[in-house]
């Protein structure tokens, strides 16, 4: 199995530890210690279940012990596909507990996304809910084990069908739990938005994401008072530690799972528990500031709107405050590590019209040229950057390590940003040829690729359209062959291929060639750029 590392160079790791943003801790050690010290603080509210940071604490201990004897070792990798249900965090923290590895993904998910990740991480276990949203994962579960039979143990929240509930797992009393992990090692592995090809998988430490959440916290002011929803699914980065989940519990705070981010299910549960804080994307945030004003329930317990994904327009940022009546924070972060909010306390100028600054002092932020040339200050141009909480490596992709990565280890984000006189970013756009749909990236290569497996596709080209609600919506080009099929009949067939559905091609356009310069084919950026120019000079 390839072992897993994400090593910073020792003098950057000994400063870092010097500074105090490394402090040695663990997940379990940070729960272990917030249940002595807030034993009966309401900690996980999901469904039916109400948790104290006790029983979170004894939960996690029963399934790390549960899993092992279950078959699992110490450095096992498990594809972890939970919806928002208090599960999702008994779950995680009995990983860690058991020294077992999440691997993150989220609920639309299919087999391609699946058996890559299970395939990547070289899982052993795979813990899935019964069903969610309709949708029966232990169906997926089982076209899993046949594509991956590495894949010996899927465990299953809620009925088991075929395979092990979780409450059904051995109780396990006999056995000996291990040690707490060294904070230096690699706790769980994300997965990247994906800009070039299927998702890269991002292995992140102890010590550098316990920061990234406890400095987040304290940014978002978090006390035991606080109250976090979680409406994004909370296997994405930033419900999960922008603070998130994790920054919430780390601060004592109680957190909420909301199964779905629309009004009618997370407004009656912000009044209900008295939500001070919660995340949205741009889309979710529109859609929230529509219903608000006409909503029967209260929300006025609700201090701060986090809005990150995605780029949130100054017009609509404007409105979060005299609408909802709460502080908006604007979020830009990346599951790879570095995080900007705006401050609580910033001038409401900063908060409506910028994406914030950087969590720690030592995130190292470069804004280049084409060439690798600092841009002049306040022009926009590439975002690179290091710290103690950004990775250096991706996991086992030594092709997109060099893409991604300089030798001198800053990560190119493929973000393009300008910087304010006083730190703060302002998102331009991007390098790279993703759709950020609504907050979900989606790479524009993995299309085209499966688009090209289509009979009647001859040529295909993915690209980013202006979307009023999602943002971007993706736009397929499609040079046919033999008998042209239909956008309808292309989509279907898209939908059948194992994909998450927000891949799916929003729209899909026939044109009879692509353009080729006197010297040959243009690049695939090119070529993506220049349709996706004609199109919008065309409508
Ligand atoms: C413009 N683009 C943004 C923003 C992210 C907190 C918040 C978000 C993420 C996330 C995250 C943006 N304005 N406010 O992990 O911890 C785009 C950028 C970025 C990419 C990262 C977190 N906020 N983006 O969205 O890994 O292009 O993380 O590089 O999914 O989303 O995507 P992801």
């Amino acid at each position: 199995m390839k072992p897993l590392s994400q090593v910073w160079p020792d003098d950057f790791a000994a400063r870092y530890r010097a500074k105090g943003y490394w402090r040695g801790e663990t997940f379990s050690s940070f729960l272990r210690a917030r249940a002595a010290e807030l034993p009966d603080h309401l900690a996980v509210v999901g469904g039916e279940h109400r948790w104290t940071f006790a029983e979170l604490e004894a939960r996690a201990e029963n399934i790390a012990r549960g899993l092992l004897v279950l078959g699992l070792n110490p450095g096992d990798r498990v594809v972890v596909q939970l919806p928002n249900i208090a599960e999702f965090l008994s779950v995680v923290f009995g990983l860690f507990r058991a020294r077992l590895i999440p691997v993150y993904a989220l609920p639309a998910h299919r087999i391609v996304e699946i058996t890559h990740f299970a395939h990547t991480a070289e899982a052993r276990g795979y813990l899935i809910a019964a069903s969610h949203d309709g949708f029966d994962y232990r169906t997926l579960a089982q076209e899993v084990r046949e594509q991956v039979p590495a894949v010996e143990h899927v465990v299953v929240v809620g009925e088991g069908g075929p395979f092990t509930a979780l409450d059904a797992l051995p109780a396990g009393r006999e056995i000996a739990l291990p040690e707490d992990a060294d904070p230096s090692e690699v706790a769980f592995l994300q997965i990247s938005g994906g800009s070039t090809g299927l998702s890269k998988l991002i292995p992140r430490t102890h010590d550098d994401y316990i920061y990234s959440f406890r400095a987040s916290a304290e940014i978002c002011k978090l006390t035991p008072e606080s109250v976090y929803l979680a409406a994004l699914p909370v296997a994405h980065n930033f419900p999960m530690s922008s603070p998130g989940v994790f920054g919430a519990l780390y601060a004592g705070s109680r957190v909420v799972l909301s199964p779905s981010p629309s009004p009618e299910v997370a407004f009656p549960l912000i009044a209900r528990e008295g939500v001070t804080i919660t995340g949205l994307v741009p889309p979710l945030a529109l859609l929230w500031l529509q219903a608000a004003p006409s909503t029967a329930h209260d929300l006025s317990s609700l201090q701060v709107l986090q809005v990150g994904g995605a780029k949130f327009l100054t017009e609509s940022a404007r409105r979060v405050k005299p609408v909802l009546g709460c502080t908006l924070q604007q979020v830009f972060g990346m599951a790879e590590g570095l995080v900007n909010y705006t401050r609580l306390d910033d001038d409401e100028e900063s908060i409506v019209s910028t994406q914030g600054r950087p969590i720690s002092p030592d995130d190292e932020v470069l804004i280049l040229d084409d060439e690798g040339n600092p841009v002049p200050e306040g022009e926009a141009g590439n975002l690179l950057t290091r710290g103690p909480y950004t990775i250096r490596a991706y996991h086992n992709d030594d092709g997109a390590n060099a893409r991604s990565f300089t030798p001198d280890g800053f990560y190119r984000t493929g973000d393009v940003v300008k910087r304010t006189p006083d730190g703060y970013l302002v998102v331009q756009g991007r390098a790279t040829d993703h759709i950020n749909r609504a907050g979900e990236k989606i790479s524009a290569e993995e299309i085209e690729d499966h688009l090209l497996a289509h009979p009647g596709v001859f040529d295909a080209a993915v690209v980013s359209l202006p979307d009023e609600f999602l943002g971007e919506r993706s736009c397929a080009f499609v040079i046919p062959q033999g008998e042209k099929p239909k956008a309808a009949a292309l989509k279907a067939w898209m939908r059948t291929r194992g994909l998450a559905d927000f891949k799916v091609p929003d729209q899909v356009v026939f044109v009879d060639a692509f353009e080729t310069t006197a010297v040959g084919k243009v690049s695939r950026k090119e070529l993506r750029a220049s349709l996706r120019r004609r199109f919008l000079e065309a409508a």
